[in-house]
């Protein structure tokens, strides 16, 4: 009884607020790989690294348009803007990057600081500025070699987005139903995520609708790229007709996709469906497990063994925090070493290195709202992490194209990186003391590449034998 009563209350909620959901589901066939995948040549490659940030944090350059600005407060709008992005390009570029995601920027509902309740599709937020500030941005970014790439939500829109109230739009929202079983993949593509209206994605309407959108804002503003939000939570015959039909106008763009999950299997489906990349949430789970105090290299091992289920992981971004997991920083306790270690692991491995903005400084933060704080200027000036991101990005163009680990134990892991003749060695102590390490390896000589100094005394009887201080990780060029 009360089940029914629940249903008549929702289904009143549903007709009286939400005139656009609907209550019947057709059937579709959800798996079905209609599209071929157009693996063209991606304007994105190994060499590039992306700089990650959310607009509304980052720098704030005009106070015309804070709008619904409130400092105080953590989960409303802070300032930054479009032109902010723009005046920070140098900044960003000086440091190695060829690239820069950035969070939405479409016109949000109340308070959508961070962009992922879209209101109207067709409008860029009067917080962040307008679509001549995001193609000013777009072009000097090029002036400059550095790639945009734009976030793009169409799993939900915000809580009262034009098409859920103007009564035009029968059948383009989901029942309202919120998600309870993770492991229910209908329920996960069907359910309202975080209580947001969710996107009828069967709709053959919807979906013509957003790949219009998608391509508008491509052809508007020539960005390079969209990151994906909430991909899971999608059919995945949405995904396969959405990138097909982009990548037939556009075959270089580049689309990397979000689907919070760290099975490896799950993850490659979406290659196979046409995305070029995915946000690699296994290699996320190794990497935060073993560098850190108390953590187990076993841990980083699984997950590079699970990689090679991938059948191209060149276009993954490999990321070590974002907007939505704690900073790295906070998760070691403020250890710079294990942050370094992190770090230098990610330019390492061969997918994109994705850095979340105010790493370089380093900046504290918890889980969200926390880790989303205004970036902190003053600190960039005395930073000692900004050198090393800017010797590991020059570090990755030289040295990084093919990985593989060559010694370890659970508190240490030693991994050679090569391109072309050049090759490297990286020696990471994830104890959190003094550690002797010792493995058979064959080179006529080590240099340090931080210091250039000449470690070859290292080498004994084709052994490296040394002493690595509390979690110290070093990079040597191999000879
Ligand atoms: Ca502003
Ligand atoms: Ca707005
Ligand atoms: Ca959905």
């Amino acid at each position: 009884m009360k089940k029914l009563l629940n249903l008549v209350i929702m289904t009143t909620v549903c007709t009286i607020l939400f005139t656009g959901c609907t209550l019947e589901k057709k059937p579709v066939s959800k798996t079905n790989i209609k599209y071929p995948v157009i693996n063209n040549e991606s304007k994105f490659s190994l060499n590039d690294k992306i700089y990650f940030l959310m607009v509304d944090r980052f720098n704030d350059a005009s106070v015309e348009n804070n709008i619904e600005t409130n400092k105080n407060v953590k989960t409303t709008f802070h300032g930054g803007d479009i032109l902010g992005v723009k005046e920070k390009l140098d900044y960003i570029k000086s440091m190695g990057f060829t690239a820069i995601w950035i969070t939405p920027v479409v016109d949000n509902d109340l308070g959508g600081y961070h962009g992922y309740w879209a209101k109207d599709f067709y409008n860029v937020d009067e917080n962040f500025g307008t679509i001549e500030d995001l193609k000013e941005l777009t072009q000097e970014a090029h002036k400059k070699g550095i790639k945009i790439i734009l976030d793009y939500v169409v799993n939900h829109t915000g809580p009262k987005s034009d098409l859920l109230t103007d009564g035009k739009h029968e059948n383009w929202f989901h029942y309202k139903k919120i998600i309870n079983d993770y492991t229910n993949k209908e329920e996960v593509e069907d359910g309202w995520l975080a209580g947001l209206p969710d996107l009828n994605t069967e709709n053959p309407d919807v979906r013509k609708y957003l790949i219009d959108n998608a391509i508008w804002w491509i052809k508007e503003t020539n960005v390079d790229g969209f990151r994906l939000d909430t991909v899971r939570h999608v059919p995945e015959s949405f995904w396969n007709e959405f990138s097909y039909k982009i990548k037939e106008q556009y075959p270089d763009f580049y689309m990397i996709g979000e689907v919070w999950d760290s099975n490896v299997d799950t993850l490659e489906k979406y290659h196979e469906l046409g995305l070029d990349g995915l946000l690699d949430y296994s290699l996320y789970y190794g990497i935060k497990d073993t560098f850190k105090d108390g953590g187990f290299v076993t841990k980083l091992l699984k997950a590079i063994e699970n990689d090679k289920k991938f059948k191209d992981p060149s276009l993954n971004g490999i990321f070590i925090d974002n907007h939505d997991n704690a900073r790295y920083f906070s998760l070691v306790r403020y250890n710079v070493n294990y942050l370094k270690e992190a770090l230098t692991f990610m330019y390492s491995y061969p997918e994109i290195p994705i850095v979340y903005y105010g790493t370089e400084i380093p900046m504290k933060g918890g889980n969200d709202p926390d880790n989303r704080k205004d970036m902190q200027w003053n600190k960039v000036k005395d930073s000692k992490i900004i050198p090393y991101i800017k010797m590991l990005n020059s570090f990755r163009d030289k040295y990084v194209s093919n990985f593989k680990v060559v010694a370890n134990d659970n508190k240490f892991i030693a991994y050679e990186v090569s391109k072309g003749n050049s090759k490297a060695l990286v020696i990471s102590n994830v104890y959190n003391g003094e550690k002797n390490i010792s493995f058979e390896y064959k080179a006529k000589s080590l240099i340090n590449y931080e210091t250039k100094e000449d470690l070859s005394k290292y080498l004994v009887n084709g052994k490296i034998t040394m002493t690595l201080k509390e979690s110290e990780n070093i990079i040597l060029i191999v000879k």
